[in-house]
């Protein structure tokens, strides 16, 4: 699939007064470059989201990706499990990135299924491979053990969730450690101080992030037996959690 894509440039544009962050037409627009300049390993993950999924897969099952935005790991988790028949379920309430997702993805993924919704609202079944890769951190806090919940409740016997999150670090020198690394990763893709700065007050009422210990001791009460640590970058990471 083409990922080829407009240059991420919003925050030399938008001052930092026009509001909270949102998936709009724009952001749509310059996603894939935003995100690979923005989160450190994204490329790894996705490639890995494909390893995972063919390896857990189970045939007939569904394989759910929460917050798919364009697709990018929709499209791993069809390929990884591409000899299994199973059901590949993009989900995502941005029309501008669905839409895109289903243009961009259509011609080689014709039966990705793409679902306009909440993921708070999505029913979870027969599902053996669940991906929230950068979403959660964009759910309310108080609603984030509730879908936990129903998404362990949803998984097969041997089922997994790949759970990628923007974490907070464990204390306030962590915490400002992982941020000044993740500022140098931005800079050295090319935004400008200003972006950054830009940036950093439009997420911050939209994505909150919590730090590991956080995620899983959630993970562990929403009922899932395991979580285990696969990728770490800076304020960056991936769990595999099992059913
Ligand atoms: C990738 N997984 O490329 N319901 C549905 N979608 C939501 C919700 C919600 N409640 N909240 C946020 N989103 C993708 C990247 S981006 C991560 C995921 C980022 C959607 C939102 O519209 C956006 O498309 C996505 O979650 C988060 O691997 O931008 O940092």
């Amino acid at each position: 699939m083409s990922r080829e894509t407009s240059r991420d440039d919003l925050y030399t544009l938008r001052d930092g007064l026009s509001g909270d962050f949102v998936f709009d037409d724009t952001v749509a627009a310059v996603f894939p470059d935003m995100i690979q300049r923005s989160v450190p390993g994204y490329p790894a993950i996705i490639n890995m989201i494909q390893l995972l999924a063919e390896r857990h897969a189970q045939a007939g099952s569904v394989l759910l990706d929460l917050g798919c935005s364009l697709g990018a790991s929709t499209v791993a988790l069809a390929s990884g499990a591409h000899a299994m028949a199973c059901r590949v379920v993009g989900v995502d309430n941005a029309p501008a990135m669905l839409e895109r997702a289903a243009a961009l993805t259509g011609v080689e993924y014709p039966n990705i299924e793409w679902l306009c919704a909440d993921i708070r609202d999505v029913d979870v079944e027969d599902a053996s491979v669940v991906v929230l890769n950068f979403t959660l951190q964009f759910v309310a806090p108080g609603d984030r053990l509730p879908l936990l919940q129903r998404i362990r409740r949803g998984l097969r016997p041997g089922g997994i969730l790949i759970l990628s999150e923007k974490i907070a670090g464990a204390d306030a020198a962590e915490d400002e450690i992982l941020v000044a690394m993740h500022h140098a990763f931005k800079r050295a893709n090319g935004y400008s101080d200003l972006e950054i700065s830009r940036k950093r007050t439009a997420l911050e009422n939209v994505l909150i992030p919590e730090s590991l210990v956080c995620h899983r001791k959630r993970l562990v009460d929403a009922g899932f037996g395991r979580s285990d640590l696969w990728f770490q970058c800076f304020n960056f990471v991936s769990l595999v959690a099992r059913a």
